[in-house]
């Protein structure tokens, strides 16, 4: 594509479950319509994190797309919680099932996006030499992605002889661990994966752990056809359960108040739970976020496993979720992480007691102490949701940057939209709840709320369509209220921006909920898209 700049009605931004869908759906609507992705296929997140045991924490009958019931019966999933691999070959699958791929662009990483005021059209460019032009550009870049991965501020990276490694941007060849030295670094959902399948080939493996998660079993089992049977049967229960739940996941509420149960009882209540596994493990009262008394019960239990589980008391004592309430920060789930410390070539660190001081040419150092590593693995996250947008050079009217108006903390109206970026719009964008959510749900809903408001805008010959300043702000505010005096107030955490050295500490997702979230944006598609500056 190269030569005189193509026309189209809309770019999407990224093949991941937003960009597949969000690519359906306009072109359903007629739209003509062109998909960058930086990746050599679909997969977005789920392209990129192919380290080694990178599984999703979800369920996966509910973990995936809600709109077609042709793709819910014709796919099936191996798997309680599915593999990345898994998942990777879902969204190809989706993405042939539905013809996507003749409007999709590979190996092209958007660039810059500059918004011609005159022309009311956006111009966009990729890395391959692409450029082009189009009336509408929306985001379908997740917030936890390749381009914005976090590093370690950690002196001497640069020095290491051995090969560096993030999580979130694997090789795709794969990498030969067997026998080798290895160090992972972080032990968030993502460490806490890797770390068991890592140590089945490495010859060392050391665990540096700053901060200790709360981590449930995951309980993971092939799935039998009997239940991929009942799933199939009952999806219309299953999403109308989902739909109507603030986290998007088919469960009911948790049923038990702590005061009225009683410790004995709830002991054997959580025995159950943890046996069951899964992220519904602590929610097994209604009130462990809110009563300080069920929350400290449920963390002792959590303590008590690892003491079981962990043989070497030392290393338990490093393990053993502490110095913040269960919550605070995202809890992960695991198989077989504790285990593995009982393996006499795993090794962990606590390097919050004793900080990392450097990397050196042969490892890492603590103290005075050297580790000699061939391969460090960095598993320490993403600069989220605001890096995704902040990589890429997107201007909006009068010469308006997004980065620059992202420096100081996440804004956007509903998530969606952002004042002086007319007809840019942003799948799971800054201040949208997705990340706390089941996020296939969460991605469905605004590919939905996004397309009607593209045909709104087509109906009513509305050519340039962008938040109100004012209705931003207020969006902005009140996710920052939502977030102080919650638990995640109470840690520092990539939610709230706290992982990176030098981001401002605001919250970056709105917790009011996903069926909070769904009735405010509908209310303001039904009062005409309040809040929005429309000219035609
Ligand atoms: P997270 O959840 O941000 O975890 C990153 C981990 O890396 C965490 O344990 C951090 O410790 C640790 N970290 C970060 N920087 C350092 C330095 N400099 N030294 C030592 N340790 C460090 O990222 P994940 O990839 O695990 O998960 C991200 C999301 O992806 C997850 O929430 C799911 O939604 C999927 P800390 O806790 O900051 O002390």
């Amino acid at each position: 594509m190269t030569g005189k700049t193509e026309q189209f009605d809309t770019i999407v931004i990224g093949a991941g479950f937003s960009g597949i869908y969000m690519l359906y759906k306009l072109r359903e609507q007629g739209l003509k319509c062109r998909l960058f992705e930086a990746g050599e296929g679909p997969g977005g997140a789920w392209y990129w994190n192919r380290y080694p045991g990178a599984r999703c924490d979800s369920e996966s009958y509910f973990y995936c797309f809600s709109f077609s019931p042709e793709v819910l019966q014709e796919w099936t999933w191996s798997e309680r919680f599915p593999a990345q691999p898994e998942i990777e070959q879902y969204l190809n699958f989706v993405t042939d099932r539905l013809d996507l791929r003749r409007d999709m662009t590979f190996n092209a990483r958007v660039t810059s996006a500059v918004y011609d005021e005159a022309a009311k059209r956006w111009n966009v460019e990729t890395n391959a030499g692409d450029k082009v032009s189009a009336r509408y550009v929306v985001t379908a870049i997740g917030g936890l992605t390749s381009t914005a991965t976090n590093l370690p501020n950690i002196p001497g990276i640069e020095d290491f002889k051995g090969q560096f490694l993030h999580t979130g941007h694997w090789p795709k060849e794969g990498v030969d661990l067997i026998g080798k030295r290895v160090g992972v670094i972080g032990t968030g959902s993502t460490g806490i994966q890797a770390v068991p399948v890592i140590a089945e080939t490495a010859g060392d493996l050391t665990v540096f752990q700053r901060t200790p998660a709360y981590i449930m079993p995951a309980k993971n089992a092939p799935l039998s056809e009997e239940q991929t049977a009942a799933y199939k049967a009952n999806y219309d229960a299953i999403w109308a359960k989902a739909k109507a739940h603030r986290g998007g996941q088919p469960y009911d509420p948790p049923a038990h108040d702590f005061d009225e149960t009683g410790p004995e009882k709830a002991r054997e209540l959580y025995e159950e739970s943890w046996e069951e596994g899964g992220l519904r493990v602590v929610q097994v009262f209604k009130d462990v976020y809110t009563n300080r008394a069920s929350g400290e019960f449920v963390e002792n239990f959590f303590r008590e496993k690892v003491r079981s589980i962990v043989k070497d008391p030392e290393a338990a004592a490093i393990l053993e979720p502490k110095g913040y309430p269960i919550g605070a920060k995202r809890i992960a789930l695991d198989s077989r992480y504790y285990e593995t410390f009982n393996l006499p070539h795993v090794h962990v660190v606590d390097v919050k007691a004793n900080p990392i001081t450097r990397i050196s040419e042969n490892g890492i150092v603590v103290g005075d102490k050297e580790y000699p590593l061939d391969i460090i693995v960095s598993a320490t996250g993403f600069d989220a949701v605001t890096g995704p947008f902040r990589a890429m050079n997107i201007i909006g009217k009068g010469g308006v940057s997004l980065a620059q108006r992202l420096e100081d903390g996440p804004r956007a109206y509903l998530g969606m939209a952002f004042a002086h970026f007319p007809n840019l719009l942003a799948i799971s964008g800054p201040c949208n709840p997705a990340l706390s959510t089941n996020v296939p749900v969460s991605i469905e809903h605004d590919v939905e709320w996004i397309a009607d408001a593209i045909a709104y805008c087509e109906a009513e010959g509305i050519t340039a369509f962008e938040p109100e300043e004012a209705a931003e702000d207020d969006w902005v505010e009140g996710t920052q209220k939502m977030a102080e005096g919650s638990l995640f107030d109470q840690a520092d955490s990539w939610q709230y921006g706290s992982n990176v050295p030098g981001k401002p500490r605001r919250f970056l997702l709105w917790l009011g909920g996903l069926t909070e979230f769904r009735k405010r944006c509908a209310d303001v598609a039904q009062a005409g898209y309040k809040g929005f500056s429309q000219s035609r």
